[in-house]
């Protein structure tokens, strides 16, 4: 039933983004997920409280110790395990891997517990990673200043999958034109005026011809798609409405 999402960082506060806004603030109050962060500043062992050290080998920046972050790890999984979690599954947030799909998101998403640890500075001890680690996920292929960005963007793609998260008018079955479900972009989108800035809306959205209006936003999904990003075209099998249609749109853009 309630997800369970522990987060090892030291800047628990920016949590406070997925916690108190929008579907996923909806979904903590509906119980659809929780939220438990640890850190490991609490879990410091010197009389400093410590939890960087420089590198081991020389080079600039600091590193987190291996010792603060498994206990904190520990504790956390310990948490999950009391909470019925049978195996709570260990992420570690990081550019250093295969970025993420939406196929991954729904994936992870079938996980009833996950811990996420969020590295800062250089990066956290890699003795921590061989000895605690599940899998390691990228949200892409860039560097961020520390994992809890890349950690709610994770939480976030999930939480709106759960059931019930997401309002009737926005469900996921409502998402089928989205690089989510059947691969391809979203189609356009409009609204009340129906006229602005002397631009009218698409004609056959105000004609109610339903059939009409779903083979309108087929065709543009799959142009958009074509124009933008054709690799995600790629190895898809169509039926006989979408090749028309991907026809037509093929002979347009050779104009
Ligand atoms: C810092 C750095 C400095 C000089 C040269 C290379 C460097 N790499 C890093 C680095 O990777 N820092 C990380 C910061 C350490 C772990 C947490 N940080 C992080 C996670 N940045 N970006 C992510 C991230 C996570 C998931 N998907 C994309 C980015």
């Amino acid at each position: 039933m309630t997800k369970h999402y522990g987060v090892i960082t030291l800047f628990a506060e920016m949590f406070d983004a997925i916690a108190d806004f929008g579907v996923t603030r909806r979904g903590l109050d509906e119980k659809a997920w929780q939220l438990q962060c640890w850190n490991p500043r609490d879990f410091a062992v010197n009389a400093y409280k410590s939890i960087d050290d420089r590198p081991y080998g020389g080079g600039p920046g600091m590193v987190m110790m291996a010792e603060p972050l498994t206990a904190a790890l520990d504790a956390a999984v310990k948490q999950q395990v009391a909470n019925g979690v049978v195996k709570p599954k260990v992420v570690y947030v990081t550019p250093q891997a295969k970025p993420i799909t939406d196929a991954g998101i729904r994936e992870l998403a079938t996980e009833d517990g996950l811990i996420f640890l969020c590295g800062r500075y250089e990066g956290i001890d890699e003795r921590v990673i061989e000895s605690r680690v599940d899998l390691e996920v990228s949200i892409g292929d860039y560097v961020l200043s520390g994992g809890e960005l890349a950690a709610m963007v994770l939480i976030d793609a999930m939480v709106r999958l759960l059931p019930g998260v997401l309002g009737d008018g926005q469900s996921a079955v409502e998402d089928s034109f989205s690089p989510g479900r059947d691969g391809l972009l979203d189609h356009p989108h409009y609204t009340r005026p129906e006229s602005w800035n002397g631009e009218a809306v698409p004609p056959v959205l105000m004609s109610g011809d339903h059939a009409k209006i779903d083979a309108w936003r087929r065709r543009q999904a799959l142009a958009r798609t074509f124009e933008r990003r054709a690799d995600l075209l790629e190895g898809k099998s169509w039926n006989k409405q979408d090749l028309k249609l991907l026809e037509e749109i093929r002979r347009e853009q050779k104009k």
